[in-house]
């Protein structure tokens, strides 16, 4: 007999023989149950296939969080057809981009944003439908008559299953290709490390367009056939009400650092939880312990990327240690290199290199690029910097990739100075971060220009172009860039420089 490495079947042989056991709890009231989850998923795969969409299609995905938008991504899974998530916050010049790049059959936009979206579609040859965040729409008024039926199709260990974007040292956003054994891999693994269980209630805050908040979150609660409460987005008074109902908790370091700062979080709205994880980011280890205390749980930090899923993680059992992302996880070999690919002493830094069954296949139509960011043995190189301690403990010290995380978001210099650069009078901009107490660090940019700019003309331009998340939030303006003898911008240099300074 032929095994089915369809990420949705191997997940299904784990569902609760309960049908009515509840997949989502609805915040506001109201639940959809895995038998539901199941019917609903059914109707919009059979819907789609009668749109004539066949295997390996790419059905592109820029909707507010629901539970509707996680059947078409659970839909996508059991046809076959690539699931392309988009960020909420991408403007029309960075879908324009997504959409050329891999020209999906089908995209999948709120009705708000259809006006730009669906010429766009249309400029692709793609097929266009609606969704919004309370499930209303073209695309669930049209699939209401599907069958609630449908037969997973086959997929292969290397089939695709998703495509995550993730931009690049270029400036050109690359989209990593993900197949459903790399995500089966990942998403058992997790489910046995970190000690799921039917019973378990996950307070899901994060958005679904990332690893995070679809893939980790989401894979965990299918494969232990839990439960979760999907919050539509982190709002802080929110996240307090529903965390006594809940086991466990996924976020990034703002969630926790957010949570701190409310007088009103206490140990009492904990009694029922059993784990908090937090990664994307780095934790700081104050933050750690400052959760312990006011809480007496220790935050089980994880480390992972869009090319990978989860890499290394602290244990359930046995010490979490603040200020490491902890151990490799069960499968996967990390190494830590210098610039010879040799192993590093302890506690030297070391290039992160890893490999194993959840590493991605590759980013799409860029072979090049993917033989580039592979050593000669097989080895992904993840472009970040640790150090090891003597009992195995990893920690993130760096990164040699050029990038900035705010909030949990990857923000690429790159892109961001290609569109400051083209602002008229800006002679060349630098981008780079700076530590920012809610978002661990915050967008800045150094601009040399050749004439008096406006730093709010320089935002508000920048926002026509890029996501918000990406806009610099501090703007600095200087004669020239600190370079070194090659020529090169010293982006530490301006860190250091601009660390504690008020923008203009
Ligand atoms: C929102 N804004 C941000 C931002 N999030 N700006 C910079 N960085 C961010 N992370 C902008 C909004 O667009 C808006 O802009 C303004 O800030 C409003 O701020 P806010 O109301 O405070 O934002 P909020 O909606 O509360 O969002 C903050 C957040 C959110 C932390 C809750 O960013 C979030 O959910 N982050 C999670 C990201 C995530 O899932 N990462 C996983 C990647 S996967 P304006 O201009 O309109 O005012 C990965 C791999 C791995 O990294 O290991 O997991
Ligand atoms: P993304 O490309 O969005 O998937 O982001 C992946 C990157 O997030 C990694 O390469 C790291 O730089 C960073 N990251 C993820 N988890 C952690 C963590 N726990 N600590 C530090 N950095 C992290």
């Amino acid at each position: 007999m032929t095994t089915n490495h369809n990420l949705y079947d191997v997940l299904s042989q784990r569902f609760p023989a309960n049908g009515n056991q509840p997949f989502i709890v609805h915040p506001t009231g109201g639940q959809l149950s895995y038998s539901q989850m199941e019917h609903c998923s059914a109707q919009l795969a059979n819907y789609l296939c009668g749109l004539g969409l066949s295997t390996g299609d790419r059905v592109a995905v820029q909707v507010k969080k629901s539970s509707e938008a996680l059947m078409v991504y659970l839909a996508c899974l059991r046809a076959g057809f690539i699931y392309l998530p988009l960020n909420t916050g991408y403007t029309e010049a960075e879908l324009k981009y997504f959409f050329s790049d891999a020209n999906p059959s089908l995209v999948i936009a709120d009705p708000a944003e259809q006006s730009y979206c669906q010429p766009l579609a249309q400029q692709q040859s793609a097929l266009f439908e609606t969704l919004d965040a309370m499930g209303g729409g073209s695309l669930f008024e049209r699939s209401a008559s599907s069958s609630p039926y449908f037969d997973n199709v086959i997929s292969g260990a290397d089939d695709l299953a998703a495509i995550l974007y993730t931009s690049g040292t270029t400036g050109r956003p690359k989209g990593a290709m993900l197949s459903h054994g790399n995500l089966a891999a990942n998403a058992l693994m997790l489910h046995d490390y970190w000690g799921w269980n039917q019973d378990d209630v996950l307070l899901h805050a994060l958005p679904i367009f990332h690893v995070h908040g679809l893939f980790v979150a989401c894979h965990c609660v299918l494969a232990a056939g839990a439960s979760m409460i999907f919050m539509p987005s982190f709002n802080v008074e929110d996240v307090i009400t529903q965390l006594p109902k809940a086991t466990v908790m996924m976020g990034v370091p703002t969630f926790y650092t957010r949570l701190l700062a409310t007088g009103d979080f206490s140990a009492g709205q904990c009694s029922a939880m059993r784990l908090f994880i937090s990664g994307s980011a780095p934790l700081l280890a104050t933050t750690h312990q400052a959760f312990e205390q006011r809480t007496g749980h220790r935050i089980l930090e994880r480390y992972g990327m869009s090319e990978t899923s989860m890499l290394i993680s602290n244990p359930l059992q046995g010490e979490r240690r603040a200020g490491t992302v902890g151990l490799p996880l069960p499968g996967i070999t990390v190494r830590l290199v210098d610039a010879d690919n040799q192993a590093v002493a302890i506690g030297d830094v070391g290039s992160i290199q890893v490999k194993g069954p959840n590493i991605f296949q590759g980013y799409w139509k860029m072979p090049e690029k993917t033989a580039q960011e592979f050593t000669e043995d097989g080895f992904f190189i993840t472009g970040d910097q640790g150090v090891i301690s003597a009992d195995g403990y990893i920690s993130i010290v760096g990164r040699t990739k050029d990038m900035v995380i705010s909030g949990g978001y990857n923000v690429y210099p790159k892109e961001v100075e290609l569109v400051i650069d083209a602002i008229e009078g800006v002679k060349e901009s630098a981008v780079f971060g700076v530590a920012d107490a809610d978002f661990g660090e915050a967008v800045a940019v150094a601009i040399v220009a050749d004439r008096a700019l406006d730093s709010v003309a320089v935002i508000t331009s920048a926002k026509e172009k890029l996501a918000a998340y990406k806009v610099p939030r501090h703007v600095y303006f200087l004669t020239e860039l600190p370079r070194n003898n090659m020529g090169k911008v010293q982006k530490n240099s301006l860190r250091e420089m601009f660390s504690g300074v008020t923008s203009r």
